[in-house]
């Protein structure tokens, strides 16, 4: 079976955007593929984060995770930092990694203008410690977003570098990313992403939100004065509602601008809301059975980080070989 890894960090509640992106597609790889999905700790501490939220919103991932259908008996579903070889490998990695390829990266470069007075060093290596995630595990292939093709390219080239370097030791990863909803705008926004972390509780939907909330929501999304529901970058505000619409349903594009014409934009947001609320509705339900049950969630996490960790520990030994550090006996 071939491998797949991918995580989210908890740094905000989910959002439509990370479960269209990501989170959507995680159970649907479990039975064919060797699944590791995990909740990365250590990158979310790369911009502030308050502890006790940081420990709350880790659970509430998990929770999330089981609750979008990611089942513990077929995937291997684990926190970040309990697997102590993810930073092990990001500092092997900073090593053969240029500094020029970092300065590179756009999200960097969104998120140091968006917290400009606190940037730190880890912010800055983000992208390597997201490839040693990957290539720890020996990943074929990574479902995320659009966002995050960039740094999957640099992941790909620190393993063939490392492969060159020191022979084969790495799989070279492929990114798994789905068309439309790959990237999904913000709703005041539509030229930047949707973000868990946006200041504007009005830009995205959390997963968690409730029915009023996600109407109220999507009638404030941001529009256009056409008053014609069209698809086309001139609209952008419409398109990505457009997008999420087709999403959630699997309509066609083309079949949804056909069904709204002449009905302006009201009605189109009215049962866009009714969609998504039923979308997120058994999505909320089983998240409070899960949240409900702390042990249950601690047996998970548990079983996930001891399942991970072998196959982590024997990537890491290698590479410790490899570049020559004396094995301890
Ligand atoms: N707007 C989006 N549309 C589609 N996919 C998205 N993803 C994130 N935003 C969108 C995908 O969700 C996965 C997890 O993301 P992450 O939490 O690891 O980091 P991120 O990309 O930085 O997500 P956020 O929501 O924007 O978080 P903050 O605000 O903390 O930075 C990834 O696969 C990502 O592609």
């Amino acid at each position: 079976k071939k491998t797949v890894l991918s995580g989210i960090q908890p740094s905000g509640s989910l959002t439509l955007g990370n479960y269209i992106g990501a989170l959507k597609n995680f159970p649907k790889l479990q039975d064919d593929y060797d699944c590791y999905y995990c909740i990365v700790d250590l990158h979310a501490i790369t911009v502030p984060q308050e502890p006790k939220l940081l420990r709350k919103n880790t659970l509430e991932v998990l929770a999330l995770y089981l609750a979008c259908g990611i089942d513990p008996d077929k995937s291997t579903i684990f926190i970040q930092s309990h697997v102590h070889e993810h930073a092990e490998l990001a500092w092997v990695l900073n090593t053969i990694t240029y500094m020029g390829q970092l300065n590179r990266m756009t999200q960097y470069k969104d998120k140091s203008k968006k917290y400009n007075e606190s940037i730190n060093a880890g912010l800055f290596t983000y992208p390597v410690l997201m490839a040693a995630d990957i290539l720890l595990y020996q990943a074929d292939l990574v479902p995320v977003g659009e966002d995050q093709r960039q740094h999957l390219e640099l992941a790909r080239d620190i393993a063939v570098r490392f492969n060159n370097k020191y022979s084969e030791t790495f799989n070279v990863p492929e990114p798994f990313i789905g068309d439309l909803g790959s990237k999904i705008m913000s709703l005041q926004d539509p030229t930047v992403k949707m973000s868990k972390s946006d200041q504007d509780e009005n830009a995205f939907i959390s997963l968690l939100d409730d029915k009023d909330t996600i109407r109220r929501k999507i009638k404030r999304a941001v529009t256009d004065s056409e008053n014609n529901i069209a698809y086309n970058d001139s609209q952008l505000g419409l398109k990505n509602l457009i997008n999420i619409y087709s999403c959630l349903t699997d309509k066609k594009v083309d079949e949804i601008v056909g069904m709204y014409q002449n009905r302006g934009y009201g009605k189109f947001k009215e049962d866009l809301a009714e969609i998504v609320i039923e979308s997120l509705l058994p999505i909320q339900k089983k998240y409070n059975e899960y949240m409900s049950d702390k042990t249950y969630l601690e047996d998970i996490y548990s079983l996930g980080a001891s399942k991970a960790e072998r196959k982590a520990s024997k990537t890491l030994k290698k590479v410790y070989k490899k570049i020559g550090f004396v094995a301890k006996k």
